[in-house]
């Protein structure tokens, strides 16, 4: 399958903020690199990076009512949480919008949020990616983060899992039952190594 980056940065360009655009950019290349990093598909790492917040700009009820108009689950916490299906929605709209038919693709980009148990290297390249991209906002532990990942993976995805829970915690926010399952998982991975 070819991918047209530029046509799909295009896209992206139009359908987000600016601030959100250059944190997409920010993304596909960084994907880019762990994907030379680890051996990775760069293409596939790069276009789950640059489509993986297209759906961020729905608000609450169209992130619900677009999920139902596409027979996309919406679990308790989703629905309390909308925002939370913004991954989902962005892979049904990779592939039914920009035509991406790659289920790893799409699988990448639906659980970029909350991660998940026993992530595919693509999905860990992208669930980190979006953590440690060039714009993203300092934050505790970030220059670690970047560092570690480049040379542990397993170990900066428990170590970014542990800061958001953390992060989520001391913020009174509601956890996914998802997102505690992949620390859990990542947890007694690198425990055990
Ligand atoms: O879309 P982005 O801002 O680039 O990044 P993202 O899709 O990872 O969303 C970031 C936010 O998601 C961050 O503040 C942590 C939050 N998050 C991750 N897991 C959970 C969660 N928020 C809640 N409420 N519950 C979770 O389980
Ligand atoms: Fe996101
Ligand atoms: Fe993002």
């Amino acid at each position: 399958m070819e991918y047209d980056l530029l046509e799909l940065q295009d896209a992206m360009r139009k359908v987000l903020k600016p601030k959100r655009y250059l944190h997409s950019l920010g993304v596909q290349f960084t994907c880019a690199s762990l994907a030379m990093r680890y051996e990775c598909d760069i293409m596939k790492a790069q276009v789950a990076g640059i489509l993986h917040d297209l759906a961020k700009y729905y608000d609450a009820s169209e992130q619900i009512s677009r999920c139902e108009q596409n027979n996309i689950p919406i679990s308790d916490i989703e629905r309390k949480q909308p925002y939370l299906l913004h991954g989902k929605l962005a892979a049904c709209y990779a592939k039914s919008e920009y035509g991406i038919e790659d289920e790893e693709i799409l699988q990448a980009m639906a659980y970029h949020t909350t991660g998940k148990p026993d992530m595919s290297k693509l999905e860990k390249i992208v669930f980190l990616a979006d953590y440690i991209e060039p714009s993203r906002r300092m934050i505790p532990g970030l220059t670690e983060i970047r560092k570690l990942a480049f040379e542990d993976l397993d170990l900066a995805v428990y170590t970014t899992l542990k800061n958001t829970l953390n992060y989520l915690k001391s913020n009174g926010q509601t956890i996914d039952n998802t997102t505690i399952e992949a620390y859990e998982y990542y947890k007694d991975i690198v425990g055990n190594k």
